[in-house]
């Protein structure tokens, strides 16, 4: 029998939780992010509403550039966006009773992010009949939580994912066994994951642009291309993935970071910056009933904006905020000399986290 996996995504998560919570801004653009500073702000979109984006305006861009976007359209007689700053504790609980009540709808889910989760349907034993669980479980969770999803139907994880975007907000969308390929195919090769800026700039040049361009080539040819990402890109465009469904992973990394107030090359404050992310994290992680992490992970973004993301594996199991650190600041280092910094840079914003979680 084949496979029904589904991939739930809920939209615009933050900002559709502070359009819930404060019926003020029903109906208004909303941006949660950074504190835009009358355009000055320094900080980041965490993410907008779908009116917000209507403007332009998008997660991870700068909130000044936002706030450009907004003033534009106010001068176009468009109301402006509303700037807040994230309850990122609420979002975490909403987060949880969202999984609570996907779990009643499968036996076997997984949590992606704060925001998404695959779970399998293959019991039911037809994808119409998976259908009806997943309109059932959009109505529930907007009955019991007022929230919208979208949820992408496929025969496996890749497909679903895939599929979950393609029709938001509030969209379902079902790619049966053996659709995988042609549902893929007119499809841009950024929609498969895997394929980030660098790899598609070198599709481009060859001159293939869309899934299908890649669907003609020869599993040698990318791995003559790319190695073994190219192996996996090969079975991606052709729909095929066997990746399992792996549960209790409640979220795969807890992190903070931030942006200073001016561009930085003293050693220090990104060391003071990274004790106290290291500390909080570390709270965040018992609070959240982790034991252990595996890995720290350590984001360098530059005053040009180039960004850097750099992860050490721990070979022992720890938990304390002063390996956090120790561990961080070995990642540090060599943004503050030739290893990763040959032009010395200035630091626009450090960002640190913690993966491989276990309870
Ligand atoms: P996403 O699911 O990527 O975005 P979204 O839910 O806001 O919108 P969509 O309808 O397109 O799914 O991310 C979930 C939440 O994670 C998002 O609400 C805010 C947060 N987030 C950030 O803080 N920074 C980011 O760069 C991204 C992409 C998300
Ligand atoms: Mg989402």
């Amino acid at each position: 029998m084949p496979k029904i996996i589904a991939h739930l995504d809920l939209d615009a998560f933050f900002a559709s939780v502070e359009e819930r919570d404060k019926p003020r801004l029903a109906g208004k653009p909303i941006v949660v992010g950074a504190d835009p500073e009358g355009g000055k702000g320094r900080g980041v979109v965490s993410t907008a509403n779908y009116k917000a984006r209507e403007y332009g305006i998008h997660s991870a861009m700068p909130i000044s550039h936002a706030w450009q976007l907004s003033e534009n359209a106010r001068r176009q007689g468009k109301p402006p966006a509303i700037f807040m700053s994230g309850n990122y504790a609420k979002y975490s609980q909403v987060s949880q009773k969202i999984m609570d009540i996907i779990r009643k709808f499968s036996p076997q889910v997984e949590q992606a992010s704060v925001d998404e989760a695959y779970f399998n349907l293959t019991q039911e034993g037809s994808f119409e009949k998976a259908k009806t669980i997943c309109q059932n479980l959009k109505k529930d969770i907007q009955v019991k939580q007022g929230l919208s999803a979208s949820i992408g139907l496929g025969p496996n994880k890749l497909i679903a994912k895939i599929a979950s975007d393609m029709q938001k907000p509030n969209g379902l969308t079902i790619v049966k066994d053996g659709e995988a390929a042609t549902f893929l195919a007119p499809l841009s090769l950024r929609k498969i994951p895997g394929v980030g800026p660098k790899t598609e700039a070198l599709f481009n040049k060859m001159g293939w642009k869309y899934v299908r361009d890649l669907q003609k080539l020869k599993k040698d040819e990318l791995m003559d291309i790319l190695g073994k990402l190219g192996e996996d890109i090969y079975y991606k465009v052709h729909g095929l993935d066997d990746s399992l469904i792996v549960e209790d992973y409640e979220a795969k990394s807890i992190g903070e970071q931030e942006t200073f107030r001016q561009d930085v090359r003293n050693p220090q404050i990104l060391f003071d910056a990274l004790k106290v992310m290291s500390q909080h994290i570390a709270v965040s992680l018992k609070k959240d009933g982790f034991k252990n992490f595996r890995a720290v992970v350590i984001t360098v973004r530059f005053g040009d904006f180039e960004t850097k993301t750099r992860m050490r594996t721990i070979k022992s199991s720890e938990s304390s905020a002063g390996k956090i650190y120790s561990e961080g600041m070995k990642l540090l280092m060599s943004f503050l000399d030739k290893r990763e910094n040959p032009k010395n840079k200035a630091i626009r914003l450090i960002g640190v986290r913690v993966e491989k979680l276990t309870k």
